[in-house]
């Protein structure tokens, strides 16, 4: 039986369309789950979108049509742009389904059952013709941050979760479980932060709007919109209170729940509480990922600098947004994009190195071997021998680095090889052997080579760039030497193989003309 690995995203709001940010999470996840295919897990990979809350109520209001019209048309949206990038999500939740509303309700209530969940009173500062309740931090100057007229102390029933009471558990749950919390510097922010200063019971409900999943005992009463979007990771599974299904037993706990660091307390405080309240396993990982920048500042529709991934991908192509992504994103600090940025990756990394490899590897079987892949000789040089290692050591750092959530890492590692064979045809100098017939074995062992790279690269590349990768492999025509365990020996491509003809995979971009284009886009 294969192993079983749960890997989710954050779910986006339909309040608007996502930005570059928001996609980022669904490449690096599918990344992640591509690459645990092909290592043989079963994989389950879930996404979605989290459609209630007082913000989308108002955004519909705005625009003039019912909650429901509006997030269908967001949540569509989101999800066009994950087909879009080649997410291999084996499951699409929206909280407006009806299975998640109705489990939340249960959930809800088994909670008030046992009295995790108790009814009280909300005290705090309420503006009235906003509908809202603040604290007195969210004031601005001593008013409403929405409408900035005066508030006034009120206070109104609620329910609230007993956060409390898990306190001692959650914490020691953390210790015992130094990888549940990812990376160790967000772990330190989250128990400095928010644990040891002690945790207070959370407001669960709401009742100044009613976009949401209404508490079933309780008319009046929402629930409040992080129990009702946490919930998703089981309730996707088909997770019940009252006995759940197969994918549920099968899949839970989540191997890991890939989120933005900005939304880390709720998914290793608030999260964990609501399953032990609900007697169910933790997570296994939390990983919180960093955040792009554009440049140096935070991105945002009011400055005009957001990016959205169609729009690179109409111009660029699906693959090279992904890469760029990965590639340039670090491991715990922010990451930045603009424009430039993505252009010259795109010409050093795709045209440059991998690109021009592919091509001209090909390019030189048809020119000296009609296209026929020929044996490489027993006898091996030091450079063959060099070029082989790096090749055999690739996946076990690969797997090393998605392990570790290193997504960077991972591309540099294939980028690393790729240049590596490069420099092997420049020493090799394959057009210098093709002139002496006497040398024609050493040509063949030489082009032997540099396709069997093109092959490691083909299958290395799966996770990060599949449709490119799948075009390696197509046109070196690999057959069956395809998968993960084909490269523990460097020799799968069968000697007297017929490539196909190259073609160009990642053109020169010339960056005027295309920072023009992509502008013409935005
Ligand atoms: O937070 N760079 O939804 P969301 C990288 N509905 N990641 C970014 C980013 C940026 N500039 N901006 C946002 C929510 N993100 C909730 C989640 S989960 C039960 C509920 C990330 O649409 C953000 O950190 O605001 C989050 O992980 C994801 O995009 C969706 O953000």
């Amino acid at each position: 039986m294969p192993q079983k690995f749960y890997i989710t995203t954050a779910i986006a709001y339909t309040s608007r369309k996502p930005h570059i940010g928001n996609s980022y999470e669904i490449v690096l996840t599918d990344a992640i789950a591509r690459f645990k295919r092909m290592a043989g897990f079963d994989v389950f990979f879930l996404t979605g979108t989290d459609e209630h809350g007082q913000k989308i109520e108002t955004c519909a209001k705005e625009a003039g049509v019912s909650p429901k019209a509006y997030v269908d048309e967001i949540a569509g949206e989101i999800r066009r742009i994950c087909d879009l990038l080649g997410a291999s999500y084996d499951k699409f939740i929206r909280t407006t389904d009806d299975y998640h509303e109705r489990a939340v309700q249960k959930i809800f209530k088994k909670l008030y059952e046992q009295d995790d969940i108790y009814k009280s009173n909300y005290k705090g500062l309420y503006c009235v013709p906003c509908e809202s309740f603040f604290t007195e931090s969210q004031l601005v100057d001593g008013k409403c941050p929405d409408c900035g007229r005066a508030v006034t102390p009120a206070t109104e029933e609620a329910y609230f979760l007993r956060l409390s009471n898990y306190q001692e558990r959650l914490e020691k749950y953390i210790e015992e479980n130094p990888g549940f919390i990812y990376p160790e510097s967000r772990k330190r922010e989250m128990v400095n932060n928010f644990l040891k200063p002690g945790l207070q019971d959370l407001c669960v409900s709401r009742t100044s709007f009613t976009w949401g999943v209404p508490v079933d005992f309780d008319e009046g009463h929402i629930v409040y919109v992080w129990i009702d979007a946490l919930s998703n990771y089981i309730t996707a599974l088909g997770y019940n209170p009252d006995g759940s299904g197969g994918d549920y037993k099968k899949y839970w706990p989540a191997d890991a729940h890939v989120i933005g660091k900005d939304i880390l307390r709720f998914h290793t405080i608030y999260w964990p509480i609501l399953l032990m309240a609900l007697g169910e396993e933790l997570p296994k990982k939390v990983f919180g990922h960093p955040w792009w920048l554009f440049g140096e500042d935070k991105m945002s529709k009011s400055k005009g600098n957001v990016i959205y991934a169609d729009t690179l991908a109409d111009v660029l192509g699906r693959d090279a947004v992904r890469w760029y992504l990965l590639a340039e994103m670090p491991h715990a600090q922010d990451g930045s994009i603009t424009l430039e940025r993505v252009v010259e990756r795109y010409n050093a990394d795709l045209a440059n190195v991998l690109g021009n490899l592919i091509q001209r590897s090909i390019s030189m079987v048809g020119k000296y071997f009609n296209g026929v892949l020929p044996a490489p000789e027993r006898e091996r040089t030091l450079e063959d021998a060099a070029l082989e290692e790096t090749a055999l050591a690739a996946l076990p750092a690969l797997e090393n680095a998605i392990d570790s959530f290193r997504l960077a890492d991972a591309c540099e590692i294939i980028v690393n090889f790729a240049k590596r064979a490069n420099k092997y045809v420049d020493k090799t100098a394959p057009w210098v052997l093709a002139k002496d017939e006497a040398l024609r074995a050493r040509l063949g062992t030489v082009l032997y080579h540099l396709i069997e790279s093109c092959r490691f690269l083909g299958v290395l590349l799966g996770p990060f760039m599949p449709q490119t990768a799948a075009e390696i492999l197509r046109q070196i025509n690999a057959g069956a030497a395809v998968g993960l365990e084909s490269l523990s020996t460097f020799g799968g491509m069968a000697p007297g193989t017929q490539l196909g003809e190259p073609s160009a995979l990642f053109a020169r971009l010339k960056p005027e003309e295309t920072l023009e284009r992509l502008r013409n886009e935005g």
